[in-house]
């Protein structure tokens, strides 16, 4: 039970009910996580990627994506390390699990993509590519149709800081800010400081990478990405100019990265500041929680990953034949030499 010791203030702008739903928010997309990098080094799974470390910018972007199917909803072009904004959103553990086993049932990419690579097609969330940056260059798809759609709906991209490097990320600064049809996208890059194993600060002549805006005249703004508060009003603001204005807004958020790279550089924790930690002394210094209620909320979490994993631990891996399934629409041209043929 939360300690009623104080006065519950509202959290930075958050109201009480929104910080605690926000904080077991981040614990399940961290429990969940946390079991996936398990999985990969006990051989129930294989490659480990994903965002421990992002959850307090995570979640409260999830929580304000306009989700749904077509037009007049949000599109998501994401990167690997956005699960805790498809926690938020209300994406199950299990989905996530499925495909961490690569097993028939993942239902974003039925067992051949890897971790943290979905696909949900009724939330407009495009598959995630694991060739990093592409995804600001579909966003600018999206971006059109939906400038010409006249809704409130917007293109939300987000990337690495390490990607910003690349061709795709400026493809959109451009096509968002041409002056014949601006774009309602907001485009996000999340600074964890490296990319793979290279220092941030020894590849950016720019001080913020949210400076390029300002060659566009674009609104942006670079915010503590471990700071629930923060992030969240960074988000309202930024998402309320995007919907209102059709222009784009880019917003950096600085994060640390708890468990390093992914599991090809060991998946072990990091000493950097955790977004979690740092939100739960913030959560019992205002009275909103006590310490006995911040662990129920860890062992519920745990307790939902645990279940889960058991039941996916029954389910089988996709048949051979099955390799084919939707490689080509309407299935394998004739042509196609499956058998006997050389590949
Ligand atoms: C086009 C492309 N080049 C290189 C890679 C290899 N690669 C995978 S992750 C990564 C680092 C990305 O760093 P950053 O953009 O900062 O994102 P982070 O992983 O830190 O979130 C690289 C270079 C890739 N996947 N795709």
């Amino acid at each position: 039970m939360a300690a009623k010791t104080k006065a519950a203030k509202p959290s930075g702008g958050l109201d009480p009910r929104s910080a605690l739903k926000i904080h077991s928010l981040m614990v399940k997309a961290r429990c969940l996580e946390e079991r996936l990098i398990k999985m990969s080094k006990s051989g129930e799974g294989f490659f480990w990627i994903g965002g421990p470390g992002e959850e307090a910018f995570n979640v409260p972007l999830g929580l304000q994506v306009k989700k749904g199917r077509g037009l007049a909803h949000d599109f998501l072009h994401l990167h690997y390390r956005s699960s805790a904004i498809l926690t938020a959103m209300g994406a199950p553990v299990i989905d996530s699990l499925r495909q961490m086993r690569s097993v028939a049932t993942d239902r974003y990419s039925k067992g051949r993509q890897f971790i943290n690579h979905p696909s949900i097609p009724e939330w407009n969330v495009v598959p995630v590519s694991p060739t990093i940056e592409t995804q600001y260059s579909t966003a600018i798809g999206t971006g059109i149709a939906q400038a010409r759609a006249k809704t409130d709906a917007i293109t939300i991209v987000n990337g690495g800081d390490a990607g910003t490097a690349e061709a795709d990320f400026h493809s959109c600064l451009n096509w968002a800010n041409r002056p014949m049809l601006p774009l309602p996208i907001l485009m996000i890059v999340v600074n964890n400081g490296y990319g793979i194993s290279t220092p941030e600060p020894t590849q950016h002549g720019e001080k913020n990478i949210s400076d390029w805006a300002r060659v566009f005249g674009m609104p942006h703004q670079t915010v503590d990405g471990n700071d629930v508060s923060a992030s969240w009003r960074a988000i309202a603001e930024a998402m309320a100019y995007v919907r209102k204005e059709r222009k784009p807004y880019l917003l950096e958020a600085k994060t640390s990265r708890l468990y390093g790279h992914s599991s090809s550089s060991g998946a072990n924790r990091i000493a950097e500041p955790d977004c979690i930690g740092l939100f739960e002394a913030e959560l019992v210094e205002r009275g909103l929680a006590d310490k006995a209620r911040l662990e129920g909320v860890w062992k519920a979490a745990s307790a939902e990953v645990d279940a889960a994993n058991q039941e996916v631990k029954q389910e089988p891996y996709p048949a051979a034949e099955s390799i084919w399934e939707d490689v080509f629409p309407g299935g394998l041209p004739g042509s196609y030499p499956t058998r006997g043929g050389s590949f």
